[in-house]
């Protein structure tokens, strides 16, 4: 299989909980490469253009609030079936479900502040990769 790529964040909960290193030894140990990587804060602006496509969800609000609360770790990670594999290394969006030893179920809080961000397609990868990162920030 072709290696291909998945957009994580470190949400502002777990960079706040001193998990940075914890979840970036977590993702690396599952063998995924780091291709770039910076610690951030989303504007208003940012996190509502990140987040569009939930814009008419009731959560919406509390989302891009949360999401604009503190710095993020952005990373683009590479792998063999990245944004698959990547999604079950890190489990349910509700962490109350997440399987044991995910990402989730290890760091999470709530369904709200869930620790990680991770792509739900290859095109959507490509695109939150290039929201985060200039060409010449990606390896
Ligand atoms: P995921 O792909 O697992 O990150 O989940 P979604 O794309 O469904 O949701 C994106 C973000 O919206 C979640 F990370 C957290 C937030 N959210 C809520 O706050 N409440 C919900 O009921 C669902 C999602």
């Amino acid at each position: 299989m072709a290696v291909n790529k998945t957009l994580t964040m470190i949400k502002p909960d777990a960079v706040r909980d001193g998990h940075i290193g914890g979840i970036l030894n977590q993702i690396t140990d599952a063998g995924f490469r780091i291709s770039a990587m910076k610690l951030t804060q989303l504007s208003l602006a940012d996190a509502k253009a990140f987040y569009a496509v939930h814009e008419e969800r009731p959560f919406f609000g509390e989302l891009v609030e949360f999401m604009t609360s503190g710095p993020i770790v952005a990373a683009i990670l590479e792998k063999e079936n990245a944004v698959d594999d990547f999604r079950t290394l890190i489990g349910s969006t509700n962490p109350a479900e997440a399987a044991p030893g995910t990402i989730r179920a290890r760091f999470a809080k709530s369904i709200g502040e869930n620790a990680v961000h991770g792509s739900d397609s290859d095109e959507n990868a490509q695109i939150e990769g290039d929201f985060h990162f200039a060409g010449r920030e990606q390896f």
